[in-house]
């Protein structure tokens, strides 16, 4: 038994010895933004697009209404909100899988929306 227990953490220190020595990919900037009239989109690099490879990726959202939000929803159990009535700036730390995204306004889902595809 001990010996296990100690295989174990022989085993779990090589791991943490081996796991900052990999380097680390800071993850995409993505930039939304809702308001103030009835406008909502998504950029990144100042760009907007159709399509996302699978990662780490960082939404900064500008919400600059009291009347509207930003929802961002998909794979990977991605689910994130900000507040229709609070404005202001929120960053969501997102893993992105392959699958279809959407982000839109909850209150005006019809007409405030918008999509895109990681592949
Ligand atoms: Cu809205």
């Amino acid at each position: 038994m001990k010996r296990i227990r100690l295989g174990a953490a022989v085993a779990a220190l090589a791991l943490a010895a081996v796991v900052p020595a990999q380097a680390v990919t800071p993850p995409t900037k993505l930039a939304g933004t809702v308001g103030p009239g009835f406008t909502i989109g998504l950029k990144k690099a100042g760009k907007t697009f159709k399509t996302l490879k699978p990662g780490k990726y960082s939404l900064t959202v500008a919400d600059k209404s009291g009347i509207h939000n930003f929802r961002i929803k998909g794979p990977g159990n991605v689910n994130r909100a900000t507040s229709v009535v609070k404005q202001g700036t929120t960053t969501f730390a997102l893993t992105l899988v392959k699958g279809t995204y959407t982000f839109v306004c909850d209150p005006h889902a019809g007409s405030m929306k918008g999509s895109f595809k990681v592949l």
